[in-house]
């Protein structure tokens, strides 16, 4: 019997600074009754899909900063979410700002996503680890990109979690551009990898670049989906939001590394596939078999040094 997951990803339109979690949500519900008349068991929303990406912004007042923050989860505005996917049956993974207190009290900041199976009960979470940008305020850039000052670097490693018919893993933006992400993944078994990103069109470190951001965007998930043999599902936060224009091109990517659905827009977008888990054997058994192929002992130094040696 086949494992099809039939599977929508939600890109969401530009979310403007003045918009309440309220109207934000209504967003996303509309796409998840979109998703299920369609037959979709699972959804999968952008990187801090709750809110306008803030970190674009250096705010020195940390009680400014932490109204971008989730306290609960779900809490009083994000219940709804909750309620209508165990109403349809619905599995979703969700990215935003989370703010935890630790056992001693301590005040934790986390760009981090859920994983919410379809009877509304969260299975897993994942914290961001590739955290991009910089810490301090750049006065030079034409906007900030101040993750690296906002978040901590996440402290639940890269986790795998079976539910939704499959084995699903999870990652966050900056990580789809690094291999190691897919790769601790697939050693754990993932058939499915679910992220979702804010990528801004203007990069400007490296301005030459803007007109790749695109090219780049698919390469490494289509690269990555097909040397581990693995489903990879993004979901961008596009449009110009804010002044800023953040990449769309939101897409479906199989095991071959083939794009089975791509959005077209830069506006809130449902695009939809019917992805056979099974399809991981042809990569995973054949081309790259990793009990057959692999030769760990020869890669010591990615795990042994951050930088170049
Ligand atoms: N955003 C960007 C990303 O990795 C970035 C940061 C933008 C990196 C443009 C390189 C070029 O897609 C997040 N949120 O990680």
């Amino acid at each position: 019997m086949s494992r099809v997951v039939t599977a929508a990803v939600a890109q969401l339109g530009p979310i403007a600074r003045s918009e309440s979690r309220a109207e934000v949500v209504e967003r996303l519900l509309v796409m998840m009754r979109d998703a299920s008349r369609a037959g979709c068991t699972l959804i999968v929303y952008p990187e801090l899909a709750l809110t306008t990406f803030f970190p674009r912004w250096y705010m020195p007042d940390q009680s400014e900063v932490d109204q971008f923050f989730e306290t609960e989860m779900p809490g009083p505005d994000t219940r709804l979410l909750f309620e209508e996917a165990a109403r349809l049956k619905i599995g979703f993974y969700l990215g935003y700002a989370e703010l935890c207190k630790t056992e001693q009290g301590e005040i934790r900041h986390f760009n981090t996503s859920i994983l919410v199976d379809d009877t509304g009960n969260i299975v897993g979470k994942y914290r961001k680890i590739h955290l991009p940008g910089h810490p301090e305020h750049e006065p030079w850039r034409p906007f900030q990109h101040l993750e690296k000052r906002y978040f901590e670097r996440g402290d639940l490693g890269f986790g795998c979690w079976d539910t939704l018919g499959g084995r699903m893993g999870m990652a966050l933006c900056n990580d789809r551009r690094w291999p190691e992400t897919y790769r601790v993944l697939a050693l754990q078994g993932a058939e499915m990898i679910m992220l979702g990103y804010n990528t801004p069109m203007h990069y400007p470190p490296v301005p030459e670049h803007d007109h790749l951001q695109g090219f780049h965007n698919h390469l490494c998930m289509q690269a990555s989906a097909y040397q581990n043999g693995c489903w990879v599902l993004a979901a961008a936060k596009a449009g110009k939001e804010e002044g800023c224009d953040l990449l769309g091109q939101s897409c479906i990517i199989a095991p071959t590394g083939e794009i089975v659905a791509q959005a077209s827009t830069l506006e809130d977008e449902l695009i939809i596939a019917r992805c056979d888990l099974d399809r991981v054997k042809e990569i995973r058994e054949n081309i790259f078999n990793f009990s057959l192929h692999r030769a760990p002992e020869e890669y010591r130094i990615i795990c042994e040094t951050p930088k170049v040696v």
